[in-house]
This record gives structure tokens, sequence and C-alpha cells, in this order.
């Protein structure tokens, strides 16, 4: 079985992490998987919306805390090696990605696993699922961005309650919060993680894809400095097929049909 599945659907890239019996922590294999699922999902014109979810009870427990050999004794290991080569590239591939992304959080999300789903565009998850930022546990700085995510999507002071605490946040209070979009009961989450996927998937993925641009980049940006991205942005949305469809479909009182260009 790959440890990461992915199918194509109505203009929907699904991928489902796929080693539930190790709550889908992840490994080099799935990583490469991963890689080459957001490959195919930003060259492959078919898709226009992907959803990122987990098989059986969890989402994703983050490192495969199996792999490494940490007895006294063992050689040292420098985890900045696997930063480098696979979480951040995989982080930023899927801000970068220019088509909107939808995590469905089915169970515990913890450690790299957890900043993976806020690495995402909309993260709504099951009731029962958890966000565990477990880096501090074992004397770790949380990575993945969590350091980047937390502080902008709760404030800094739940942010280091979650950092220091390493204490699993609930689907509930993390939407109380603003950490995702929403909880939702468990057995709808399947339907309405698709059900947001394919209304994204039947959007305007070329003006999505440049909104995501400018939402990201706000953290980074003056006011001035935005306000000119908005600009520029703007120019290339207007100059869309989408843009004209939506305002024909305005003036003509029916729904748009965007085709994504
Ligand atoms: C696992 C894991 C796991 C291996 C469950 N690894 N087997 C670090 C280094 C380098 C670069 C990148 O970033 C990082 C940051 C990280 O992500 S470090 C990892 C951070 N994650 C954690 O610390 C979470 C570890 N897992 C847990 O604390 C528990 O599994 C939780 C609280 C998530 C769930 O507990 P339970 O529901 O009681 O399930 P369980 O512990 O029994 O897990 C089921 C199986 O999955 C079990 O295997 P087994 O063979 O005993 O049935 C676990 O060992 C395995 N598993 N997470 N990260």
């Amino acid at each position: 079985m790959p440890s990461v599945l992915v199918s194509v659907d109505a203009g929907v890239e699904t991928i489902t992490l796929n080693r539930p019996e190790k709550l889908n922590a992840l490994n080099p294999e799935m990583h490469a998987q991963l890689r080459a699922a957001l490959e195919r999902a930003t060259d492959d014109p078919q898709i226009r919306a992907l959803l990122v979810t987990g098989a059986g009870r969890g989402f994703c427990t983050g490192q495969d805390l199996a792999e490494r050999d940490v007895s006294a004794g063992a050689a040292p290991i420098d985890l900045s090696v696997s930063l480098g080569s696979h979480y951040n590239p995989l982080v930023r591939r899927l801000r970068a990605l220019p088509k909107p992304i939808v995590c469905a959080v089915n169970g515990v999300a913890a450690g790299a696993g957890a900043n993976l789903a806020l690495a995402c565009d909309v993260v709504i998850a099951a009731r029962s699922a958890s966000f565990v930022q477990a880096f501090a546990r074992l004397g770790l700085v949380p990575d993945s961005g969590g350091t980047f995510f937390l502080p902008r999507l709760v404030g800094t002071a739940r942010a280091m309650g979650l950092a220091l605490f390493a204490e699993p946040l609930g689907a509930e209070r993390a939407e109380q919060w603003g950490l995702i979009w929403k909880a939702v009961d468990d057995e709808r989450l399947a339907d309405e993680a698709l059900a947001l996927a394919q209304t994204l998937a039947s959007g305007p993925t070329k003006g999505y894809g440049l909104l995501k641009k400018a939402m990201y980049a706000s953290a980074g940006n003056s006011l001035d400095a935005q306000l000119d991205l908005e600009r520029d942005l703007q120019r290339e949305a207007g100059l869309s097929e989408d843009y004209r469809e939506g305002v024909s479909a305005f003036k003509e009182k029916r729904m748009p049909r965007f085709k994504g260009k």
C-alpha cells in the first residue's frame, strides 16, 4: 500500500496520509509521495482544489519517532537536515501552490502533523480531533511553520501556552480560538470537507491563487506594500476569463460558470 493515497475527481485532488497504524507519522517515503502529489496538483490544470486528510483514527503525528536512534552512544542527530530537505519544502509548497487546499483533520494532529494542517488554506476538523504542539515534550522547538502560524492565528499568549505545555487543543476550542475554520461532527467531516473542496474546485482558480498570494504576503508587508501588491494582483485577476464571467453572471442574475482561467 502506498503511504500516501492520491485520487482526482471532479477537479479535486484528494491526498490521504496512509500509515494509519502509526497515526500517519511522516517518513521520507511519505514526504516523497506528498511532494509528487503536490507537484501534480500544481501542473495539472484539471486539478482546481486539494483535499488533505488522514486514514484511520489519526490525522498525522509528525515525524516518525521510531526512525532515529537516540540511544546513549548513538551518533548525534542533525534535525536541520530533515527540516531542510523535507518539512520546510513541504510547507513552502503548500503555501505557494496556486490552488486552494482544504485540510480535513480527522483525528489527532501532533507535532509537525499539526503544523502541516495549519499550512493548508482552510482547516476543518472532526469534533473529536485535537491539535498538539508536541515538540516541547521532546525538547524541541515547534517546527514546520509552527512558530509562524501559531502567534498569527491565535496570538502570542495562546501560542506560547500551546507550545510550552504541549497539551491537546480540542477541535471546538481550536475553532473558537481562530486556529481553524471550523469543527464539525465526526460523521460529517468527510462530506463537509469534500463539499468545501468541490465548491472551491468550481471557483475562479486563477483568482484564488492570487488571493492566496496576497493573503500570505500580508504577514510580512506594510500596509503600503500590501496595497501595491493588491493593485498588481488585481490587475492580473481582472484580465482573467473568470472575472468577465463573474461580472456577466451578476448582470444576468445567474450563477457564474468559472473555468479557472
Ligand atoms: C508513532 C508516532 C510518531 C512514530 C504515534 N512516530 N510512531 C522532529 C524531528 C525532525 C524533523 C521534523 O520535525 C520534528 C517534529 C516532530 O514532528 S516530532 C514528533 C512529534 N509528535 C509527537 O511527539 C507525537 C507522538 N505521538 C503521541 O504522543 C501519541 O501517539 C498521541 C498522543 C498522538 C496519540 O496517542 P494514542 O492515541 O494513545 O496512540 P498511540 O500512542 O498508541 O499511537 C498508536 C501507534 O502509533 C503506536 O504504535 P504501536 O506500534 O505502539 O501501536 C505509536 O507508537 C505510533 N505513533 N505517533 N510520531
